[in-house]
């Protein structure tokens, strides 16, 4: 068993370790050292489980078997598996981003309780997407919109809209020499679950191409898609104030935790809660307190400053404070472990989706067209669970700290504008031709029981901030960078000089003494951002985006959705970093081809695409090897090293 120290480095979850294991419960943590005994096949990623004639088991050392029954060997049943967890990521983030379509066409018809709220990004949608807006109302406009995102899963030939949309010219024509360019989402999600079922795709390549088609659609139906349309109906994000860690919980309120990634569920209770505070103050409390775990945190921080207590893989912890009155959920990252901790407490852990339960959870289903009844009925169960609670069992770590979240493409290009009306890229550019900023790296992703929770994620950042690399941060790795002070003006202490300057310089434009070097760009979804931004960088100096001096970084990933957005990073050449090893060693096809340079083996992402998978446990030597790929990229540039 580790001890709380070495679980994670947030000690505000340690001290709730603490409390957890005097009260007997258990949590991720706990699971994570019993189950320490993991399937080396498994981790490799040769074991197949595709048919009833398995599961077969390909050999490590030789000394086995080389091939399954059906005579599939290490390659084709990696690349198959790999195959399948990317599906899974991108049908997470896909069926997000239809969610979100849908109830924007609803709300357009009259049909759901919400409103546009950035009518200038939704004409800006509407004219890419080559709609004739004359002579239409907003919420005509918007219904052609959403209408085109539609296509997107029904259509039978041609490209994704939302692709054509979003990505650079140049970069599409590669994918469409390979022979890559998605269709629909659905189809594509359908085709490859299908192609790496017993007895199809055989073909390690033609594999891994299914395997880029299926990582494009997360990109473009699912990342992009969601962000745009969630703009579209909730606002796009401005630099917001707020706070993290378990302090934000607060004894004197009703706490409402709201947990999983879709917005259209997280806002009505945001909403709600506001509606309702009048019957909290009845009960003696001062109000209803909702603060965000994971995802659903991010969307509300990042629109509504609502602050957020942690992140994924303490996500039980709250509970333990014995002051969460309510857990809702929707989908992805719900530990189904919530029902167990909330029932030594009076918690009510509240499922909505009618395809995500959890034994143990009290089920209110929620749709767009019922929003209202929904979130009610959330809200008031939660002030009906506060008058139950045990007084002599709360104790809430005092520990929170200031972030400054918020920062959309619209965010940062009006900031820059106070610097260049014309063209606000020009000072970010040239910050990054001088080398005051060295790079940009997107930290993303996750954290995961099995390591130290917050650590790789702040120890990569940091390292790479002393070298004057900006971080743009999202997901849960976003909550550990603002959970130790790196997403506060105070964060440019740990930067180089350069990047500290320019921190500074575009603080004084927002009255802040510095900006944070690290930027809280959103949720995972909200890495379309981070893309957005990257693109205009590389539009302005005339390349793709593979040319620049950027990277991804995700040091503590665990799930197939962080899989498949490092996927879509390579498909545009940046290069990808994950810090917990993904199951592919097994085949050395299928780990070459995304690990190997140029030229040093066959057909590898950094051939096809400019980019590379690099896998490095230890956080040091991960931000060297970023800083090393950022260095060879800005020489290609012609930038000084
Ligand atoms: Fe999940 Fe989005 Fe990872 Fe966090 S970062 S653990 S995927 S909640 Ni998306
Ligand atoms: Fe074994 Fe082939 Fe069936 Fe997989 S598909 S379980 S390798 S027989």
């Amino acid at each position: 068993m580790r001890k709380p120290e070495e679980r994670t480095i947030d000690y505000g979850v340690q001290e709730m370790l603490v409390k957890a294991r005097e009260e007997g419960i258990e949590t991720a943590f706990d699971r994570a050292d019993a189950a320490n005994n993991r399937c080396k096949f498994g981790m490799e990623g040769v074991c197949c489980k595709g048919c009833l004639e398995g599961p077969c088991r390909i050999s490590l050392n030789g000394k086995g078997p080389a091939l399954g029954v059906c005579g599939a060997d290490a390659d084709s049943i990696v690349a198959r598996n790999l195959l399948a967890t990317v599906v899974e990521g991108a049908a997470s983030h896909a069926e997000h981003g239809r969610e979100v379509v849908l109830t924007l066409l609803k709300a357009v018809r009259g049909q759901a309780p919400y409103k546009i709220a950035d009518e200038e990004k939704l004409y800006s949608l509407a004219s890419g997407l080559g709609i004739d807006t004359d002579g239409l109302t907003v919420n005509q406009v918007a219904e052609q919109v959403a209408l085109k995102a539609l296509e997107d899963f029904q259509k039978q030939e041609g490209v994704l809209n939302w692709l054509k949309l979003k990505a650079q010219d140049k970069t599409v024509a590669k994918w469409e020499k390979l022979g890559i360019l998605p269709v629909n989402a659905h189809l594509e999600i359908a085709k490859a679950v299908k192609r790496q079922a017993m007895g199809c795709d055989a073909d390690p390549v033609n594999l891994l191409k299914g395997i880029l088609t299926v990582a494009l659609v997360d990109g473009y139906s699912g990342l992009h898609m969601s962000t745009d349309l969630q703009d579209v109906l909730f606002g796009s994000p401005q630099l917001v104030r707020s706070e993290y860690k378990l302090g934000v919980i607060k004894r004197e309120y009703v706490n409402i935790m709201v947990h999983g990634h879709v917005p259209v569920l997280s806002e009505k209770v945001v909403e709600w809660a506001q509606k309702l505070h009048g019957e909290a103050l009845q009960l003696g409390a001062k109000g209803i307190n909702v603060v965000g775990v994971c995802c659903s945190g991010n969307e509300v921080l990042m629109r509504r400053g609502i602050p957020v207590a942690t992140n994924f893989a303490s996500q039980e912890l709250p509970i333990v404070t014995g002051a969460v009155d309510a857990a809702v959920v929707d989908a992805q990252c719900i530990m189904p472990g919530l029902t167990k901790v909330a029932g030594c407490y009076h918690t009510a852990v509240i499922t909505t989706m009618p395809y995500v339960k959890i034994p143990g959870a009290i089920h209110i289903e929620f749709n767009p067209r019922a929003a209202d009844d929904a979130a009610e009925k959330i809200v008031r169960l939660a002030l009906d669970r506060y008058q139950q609670r045990d007084e002599a069992r709360i104790r809430i770590p005092e520990d929170k700290i200031e972030v400054y979240a918020g920062f959309s493409t619209k965010q940062i290009t009006g900031l820059l504008q106070k610097l260049n009306k014309e063209r606000p890229l020009q000072p970010l550019v040239e910050a990054m031709e001088k080398g005051d900023i060295y790079g940009i790296v997107a930290l993303v992703g996750c954290t995961n029981p099995r390591t130290k929770q917050d650590w790789a994620n702040t120890e990569v950042a940091k390292y790479l901030m002393r070298n004057n690399v900006l971080i743009v941060g999202t997901g849960c790795a976003a909550h550990s960078l603002a959970k130790f002070g790196l997403m506060s003006p105070q964060g440019v202490e740990y930067c180089g000089s350069g990047l500290r300057r320019v921190m500074e310089t575009l603080g004084g434009l927002v009255d802040l003494p510095a900006l944070p070097p690290a930027w809280h760009m959103g949720s995972c979804v909200d890495n379309s951002r981070i893309d957005e931004l990257l693109i205009a960088v590389a539009d302005y100096l005339g390349v793709e985006v593979s040319r620049l001096p950027v990277a991804a970084s995700s040091p503590e990933t665990h799930h197939p959705k962080a899989i498949a957005i490092g996927s879509y990073f390579l498909t545009q050449g940046v290069d990808v970093h994950v810090g917990v090893k993904p199951p592919v060693g097994g085949s050395e096809l299928v780990s070459k081809a995304l690990t190997a340079g140029a030229g040093e083996y066959g057909l590898t992402m950094e051939e096809l695409f400019g980019g590379k998978l690099i896998v490095e446990e230890d956080p040091v030597l991960a931000a060297q090897k970023l800083l090393e790929r950022i260095n060879r990229k800005r020489k290609a540039l012609g930038l000084s090293a």
